[in-house]
Order: structure tokens, then C-alpha cells, then sequence
């Protein structure tokens, strides 16, 4: 019996030694330590052992048990700390390799255009005025000096809605509105960026809707000067410090006198080049002095008060700003077109 006790010694001390995983480790466990083990087994027979035996068997059992479960340990604390070696070598990082780049959206290039423009304004004192797409006649046309049946109706067709209602063609009525809420106090001063609509025939420089940024500044002694003043601090600030401008006479009915102002041209300083067709001038916007009428319409009285105001095309500064040849390209939403608009 004690031989049998130790050859099972020895045979589980040799099956743990040679166990290669924590499984196995367990299976030789169960194997020789279990209820139905071998051990178990042999102590049965014990019944037949004399009295002064039988303990000494037990004790002896004890210990091959003992020695068995100090292998187990053991080994056990061998194989796991193995594993967290492995687990180590095969995880790790390192801290110095460059990470993975965060893919970043950027902002529609009408949008940039837009937020510098009100940027500068903003720092000028002006405020920005939004108001609905979807206008009466009166605050769209009558109240901006183009009474029904004018003749500059014709140059801005609209959609309509009803007889009196139609999509705005221009972002002025949001400054008459403006107006008339200042119930004839000065100063008002604002500007207006919107999307506006006219009946056009699409094509690579004209859309049925396109956005419109228009500033109107209404106080006590306002003269040309300071529209030329403003609208020269805007060319340069859009097209670079060395930028200067010039005004020719032109006509619109909610402005008079009215002009056209010129940009020289950025790409070739002025001295003429295919951007500025060979003029060294770039036409950016038109402006004046507010009409009297259109002052008188809003609640101002045009004896005390005088205004300038401008309108200008967002696609067309923006065309000229980044050199984009076709205006569609602002609004099939091409990732490749809009990638490339990314700010500083
Ligand atoms: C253009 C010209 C212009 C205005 C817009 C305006 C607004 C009020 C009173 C007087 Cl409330 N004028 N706006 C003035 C002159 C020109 O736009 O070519 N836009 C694209």
C-alpha cells in the first residue's frame, strides 16, 4: 500500500510537471486529488490494515496529497505568470508611434465667405439680420422703391406663391423690416446674408437661388464718403490689403445716386490679365445712398436721416476668391470640390 502510495506520487508530480496549461494542470487535479481517485481508492483497502498501521497509512496518504497539491500550486503559479509575460511581450504599445488621424469635416465655402464678411461687420459695430425666404410684395418690392408694373420688376422675376407673395429676390426686405422696427431712430446698422431666388435659366454662372449678403447703414450725416470708406475696408479684407476700389455710376431703384464698385485685381495688381479680362478691374458689388422714398416707406424721415447700403453675390466673391469656374459646384455637395475649402 505505501508503495502504491508513492508510485501515484510520483506519477502526478510528473503528469503536473509536464502539464503545458492551466487545463491541464486542472485535469491531473481532479485526476488524483477527486473523490474517485486514485488515492481515494487505495484508502479504501485500509479496512484490511491493523491498528497500528491504519494511522500511519492516513499520515502517509496526508502528505502524498499535500505534495501533489504543492506541485499543483506550484505550477499553476508558474504557467500564469508565463502567461502574463506573453500577454506583456505580445501587447505592447508603442507610445511613440504616430496616431491615427481623426477625419475632420470643413466648413461649405459659401459659409467661410459669409462668416468673414460678419466678422468685419460685426467689428464695425453692425449686427446681423435674418428674415423669411418667403415674402410679400410690399417689403420685396413697393417698400424698396419698385412700385408695381416698374420696369426694373422685370429684372428680378421671382416664383410666386400667390399674387402677393413670392421667394424673396433679394435680402433688402429683411433691411426695410429692420427699418420700420426702429420706428425712425438711427442708426441702424446691419447686414443681411441670405439664400434669395430669381427665375433664371441655370448655367455655369447663373442659379435660380443664390445667397446675397446686403448692408445698410442709416444715421445723421451718412454720405458717400463713408460708403466708399466701408466698401474699400471690404475689398481688401476679402481680397487682400493692397486692394483698391473704384466706383462707376449705375442705376438701382432703392438707391440714389447709385454705383458699381470695381476691385483691382488681385491677380494681376492691375495690370490687366485674363481674370479681370484684361481691365485690371474686378466688378464685386453694387451700392448707394439709400433713396428717400425707401427711407420715408421705413418711418425715417429723410431730412434728418441718410443711408448707404450695398448687395453683394456670395457665389460670385466666392468664384473670384478661390478661382471656381462653375456656380453648380456649390451645390452638388461633391466631397472632392468641398474638401478643399479647409480654414487655416
Ligand atoms: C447688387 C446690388 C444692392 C442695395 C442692394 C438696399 C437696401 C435697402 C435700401 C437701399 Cl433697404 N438699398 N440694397 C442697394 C444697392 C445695391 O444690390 O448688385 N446686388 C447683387
Amino acid at each position: 500500500m505505501q508503495e502504491q502510495l508513492k508510485q501515484l506520487e510520483k506519477e502526478a508530480v510528473a503528469k503536473v510537471e509536464g502539464a503545458q496549461s492551466l487545463k491541464e494542470v486542472n485535469d491531473v487535479r481532479v485526476a488524483y486529488l477527486g473523490k474517485k481517485g486514485p488515492i481515494t481508492e487505495v484508502l479504501r483497502g485500509m479496512g484490511k490494515l491493523s491498528a497500528e498501521e491504519r494511522p500511519k497509512m492516513g499520515a502517509l496518504a496526508n502528505e502524498v496529497r499535500e505534495t501533489i497539491a504543492a506541485a499543483i500550486a506550484e505550477k499553476n503559479a508558474r504557467l500564469e505568470e508565463e502567461e502574463v509575460k506573453r500577454k506583456l511581450k505580445e501587447q505592447t504599445i508603442d507610445v511613440t508611434l504616430p496616431g491615427s488621424p481623426v477625419k475632420t469635416g470643413s466648413k461649405h465655402p459659401l459659409t467661410i465667405v459669409i462668416e468673414d464678411i460678419e466678422d468685419l461687420f460685426i467689428s464695425m459695430g453692425y449686427s446681423v439680420e435674418e428674415g423669411p425666404e418667403v415674402e410679400t410684395d410690399y417689403y420685396n418690392f413697393e417698400a424698396l422703391n419698385l412700385p408695381k408694373d416698374h420696369p426694373a420688376r422685370d429684372m428680378q422675376d421671382s416664383f410666386y406663391i400667390t399674387e402677393d407673395t413670392l421667394m424673396r429676390t433679394q435680402t433688402s426686405p429683411v433691411q426695410t423690416r429692420t427699418m420700420e422696427k426702429h420706428k425712425g431712430k438711427g442708426p441702424v446698422k446691419i447686414i443681411c446674408p441670405g439664400k434669395v431666388y430669381r427665375r433664371d435659366n441655370d448655367d455655369a454662372t447663373h442659379s435660380h437661388q443664390f445667397m446675397q449678403i446686403e448692408g445698410l447703414c442709416v444715421d445723421h450725416n451718412i454720405s458717400m464718403s463713408d460708403l466708399k470708406g466701408t466698401l474699400e475696408t471690404v475689398a481688401k479684407k476679402m481680397f487682400g490689403e493692397e486692394r483698391e476700389i473704384r466706383l462707376r455710376p449705375s442705376f438701382f431703384p432703392f438707391t440714389e445716386p447709385s454705383v458699381e464698385v470695381d476691385v483691382s485685381c488681385f491677380k494681376c495688381g492691375g495690370k490687366g490679365c485674363s481674370v479681370c479680362k484684361q481691365t485690371g478691374w474686378i466688378e464685386i458689388l453694387g451700392a448707394g445712398m439709400v433713396h428717400p422714398n425707401v427711407l420715408e416707406m421705413a418711418g425715417f424721415d429723410s431730412k434728418q436721416y441718410q443711408g448707404f447700403a450695398f448687395g453683394m453675390g456670395v457665389e460670385r466673391i466666392a468664384m473670384l476668391k478661390y478661382g471656381i469656374d462653375d456656380i453648380r459646384h456649390f451645390y452638388t455637395n461633391d466631397v472632392r470640390f468641398l474638401s478643399q475649402f479647409k480654414q487655416a
